[in-house]
């Protein structure tokens, strides 16, 4: 998940491990779009046994996700995205924050004890960070904003924020998110 082309933004350390209930699907997480029914697996696990590893799958998936992204409209605004689903409440998502411009969610495969995802409600074009726009400098702002607070609420002791860039950055859901990671002592290098 955080290899190539990263973008780390924040680095701290970690809380106490936090045994949370997770919703998680049994569906390759790339392949949904919003034109896929709702997944038919849904499991509520303990979040400490769903932690996993970067893997080749995980860069496959980004690469498949790179793909579609560039075979889809000219315009470079993207195919729609699984997280278009969570945002219309389509799809359940455990909620950590919500305000006018962002939300923030647990992520369904988590990469650490606390793992959030925290994403722009209006796109607009910002599939993926190297995409933005001079006038959009405050809804990053905002972005940044939104997941140090909730970093330093669920990870006191300290957390990374990360923005996976395109292919090489294994970006795997073109809809810009920021991922915050915390709940343990992070590493690095990261992959
Ligand atoms: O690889 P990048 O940086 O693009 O990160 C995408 C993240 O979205 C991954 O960490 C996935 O685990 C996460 N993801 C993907 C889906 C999903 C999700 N997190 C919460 N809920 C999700 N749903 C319902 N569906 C997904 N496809």
């Amino acid at each position: 998940m955080i290899s190539g082309r990263f973008i780390p933004l924040l680095l701290a350390t970690s809380s106490s491990s936090r045994l949370l209930g997770y919703a998680t699907a049994f569906t390759p997480t790339s392949l949904i779009t919003a034109n896929s029914s709702l997944p038919k697996h849904i499991n509520i696990i303990n979040q400490s046994t769903k932690l996993s590893n970067m893997s080749s799958d995980e860069v496959e998936k980004a690469k498949v996700a790179a793909e579609e992204y560039k075979n889809s409209s000219g315009d470079g605004a993207g195919p729609d995205t699984a997280f278009d689903n969570i945002l219309s409440g389509k799809w359940p998502s455990e909620k950590v924050h919500e305000d006018d411009l962002a939300l923030a969610f647990r992520d369904i495969t988590p990469q650490a004890p606390v793992h959030i995802l925290v994403i722009p409600k209006n796109r607009d074009g910002l599939v993926k960070l190297s995409n933005a726009r001079e006038d959009q400098k405050d809804i990053l702002g905002h972005l940044m904003y939104v997941a140090q607070m909730v970093g330093k609420k669920e990870c006191p002791d300290g957390f990374r924020v990360v923005i996976n860039d395109g292919e090489h950055g294994a970006q795997s859901v073109y809809h810009l998110h920021l991922h915050v990671l915390g709940g343990r002592q992070m590493k690095w290098p990261p992959g």
